[in-house]
C-alpha cells in the first residue's frame, strides 16, 4: 500500500488524508478506489497491465482523445460531461497518467458517484439501459477519426487470427495440458469456415469501420443508482476501430447468457433471447438510422463470433497456463472456454430467431 499511496501523490487530486482499496472484478488491470477524508468525491487508481497493453501509452492517448470528443458532444447535447463518460484526472506534472520506477503506467479518473454497475441482470430493462448506453457510445463517436486511434491491442476481435492464435498454442502446449481438451479443440477446428464471416464481409465492403468500444460486458455500463437509467460506459482500453458487432456481440455473450462465464454446468448455459431483444432495443433507438439492414443483421454473428472468440481465448490461455486472464481457482479458464462453447452451441440453434429479432426492431 505505501507504493500505492506513493502513485496517488504523482496525480493532481484535493489535499487530505487519503485512502486506498482494491476495487472492481475486471480479468485484466488493477484497480483501486481513493477516498479523501473531507471530500465528497471518490477517485479510482488503475495500472495498465503491460502483458496485455505493450504500449500502455498509447492506451491513455486514445483514451483522451476519446473522452475529449465524449466531453464535447455530452456538452452540446446539454449534459453532464463529469458523468456521462470519464474524467481523467491529470498528473502534478500536467500529463494524462504517471509512472512507476519499472515504467509501469498508472492513471486517476473520477468516480462517478451514485451508481452501480450491473453483474448478471435478469432485469430486461436493466439490459434495455446497458443497449442504449454502449449505443449512445457509438453514436457521439460516429463522427471522430477513427483513423487517429492506436491499435492497442492487434487483431483484438479478428476471429480467424483467434484461432490461429489457440492452434499455436496447442502447438506449443507448454503445461502439458493439450491432452485435456481434445473435445473442445475439436469444437473450435470444427468451425474455422465461420471464424471468417465478418472480416470477409467487410473486406467485401459491406461492414463499414466504426469506433468501437470492442468489451461491450454489461458491467462496463454504469447505471444511475434511483433512477436505473444508463449513465456512462467505462473501460476505454480497447477503444478502437471495429465492427458494430464486435460491441452488440460481446455484450449478448454475457447479458444475454443465462448463467455466469465461467458456470460448470453446462445444462444451465442458454442464450435467453428475451434479454437480447432487451439490450438490442435499446441499443437499435440510439443507432437505427446510423446503420444500414446489412450491418443490423451482421449484429446476430457478431454475437456468436465473440462468443466462440472468447471461448478461444480462454481454451488457448488454459493451454499457456493462464498468463492472460487472472484466474481466481485453478482451471477456471477451461470453464470459461467450456461455457463459451455450450453457449455458442445454442446460439447456432437460435439464429433464426435472433435474426428475425432484429430485423422486427429495425423496420
Ligand atoms: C477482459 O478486463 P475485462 O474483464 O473487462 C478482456 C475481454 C474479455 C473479457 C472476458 C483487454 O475484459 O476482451 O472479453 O475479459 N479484455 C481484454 O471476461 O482482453
Ligand atoms: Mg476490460
Amino acid at each position: 500500500m505505501d507504493d500505492i499511496m506513493q502513485l496517488v501523490s504523482q496525480f493532481a487530486l484535493p489535499g487530505g488524508d487519503k485512502t486506498a482499496e482494491p476495487f472492481g472484478n475486471g480479468h485484466i488491470n488493477k484497480t483501486y478506489r481513493i477516498t479523501i477524508e473531507g471530500v465528497k468525491e471518490q477517485y479510482i487508481l488503475q495500472w495498465i497491465n503491460d502483458y496485455v497493453f505493450v504500449r500502455p501509452r498509447e492506451v491513455m492517448e486514445n483514451m483522451l482523445h476519446i473522452t475529449e470528443h465524449l466531453q464535447k458532444r455530452i456538452r452540446e447535447e446539454g449534459g453532464d460531461p463529469d458523468r456521462e463518460t470519464i474524467r481523467l484526472i491529470p498528473s502534478v506534472t500536467g500529463g494524462a497518467w504517471a509512472e512507476d520506477e519499472d515504467g509501469g503506467v498508472w492513471r486517476v479518473m473520477l468516480c462517478v458517484p451514485d451508481t452501480v454497475s450491473p453483474q448478471h441482470p435478469d432485469d430486461l430493462h436493466v439490459l434495455e439501459e446497458c443497449g442504449k448506453a454502449f449505443g449512445c457510445f457509438s453514436r457521439r463517436l460516429m463522427d471522430f477519426p477513427a483513423s487517429s486511434l492506436y491499435e492497442t491491442i492487434v487483431d483484438f476481435h479478428n476471429t480467424p487470427v483467434r484461432l490461429q492464435q489457440l492452434e499455436d498454442a496447442a502447438a506449443a502446449d507448454p503445461c502439458g495440458r493439450l491432452k485435456d481438451v481434445g473435445e473442445e479443440m475439436a469444437f473450435a477446428l470444427a468451425r474455422e469456415a465461420e471464424t471468417r464471416i465478418l472480416t470477409e464481409a467487410h473486406a467485401a465492403g459491406k461492414l463499414p469501420l466504426r469506433v468501437t468500444h470492442n468489451d461491450t460486458k454489461v458491467n462496463n455500463v454504469l447505471l444511475d443508482r434511483e433512477t436505473g437509467r444508463a449513465v456512462c460506459v467505462i473501460d476505454l482500453d480497447t477503444v478502437m476501430p471495429g465492427l458494430m458487432a464486435y460491441d452488440f456481440g460481446d455484450a449478448i455473450r454475457v447479458g444475454a447468457c443465462s448463467a455466469e462465464e465461467d458456470e460448470r454446468d453446462l445444462s444451465r448455459v442458454h442464450l435467453e433471447l428475451p434479454k437480447a431483444e432487451a439490450f438490442a432495443r435499446g441499443f437499435l433507438k440510439e443507432l437505427k438510422g446510423e446503420l444500414s439492414e446489412e450491418e443490423v443483421l451482421s449484429l446476430e454473428a457478431g454475437a456468436r463470433l465473440m462468443t466462440f472468440e472468447n471461448g478461444m481465448r480462454f481454451l488457448a490461455d488454459h493451454l499457456k497456463g493462464d498468463k492472460y486472464f487472472r484466474i481466481h481457482r485453478p482451471g477456471q479458464n477451461l470453464d470459461r472456454a467450456r461455457a463459451q462453447f455450450a453457449l455458442l452451441a445454442d446460439m447456432e440453434k437460435q439464429q433464426e430467431e435472433m435474426r428475425e429479432m432484429l430485423m422486427r426492431l429495425y423496420r
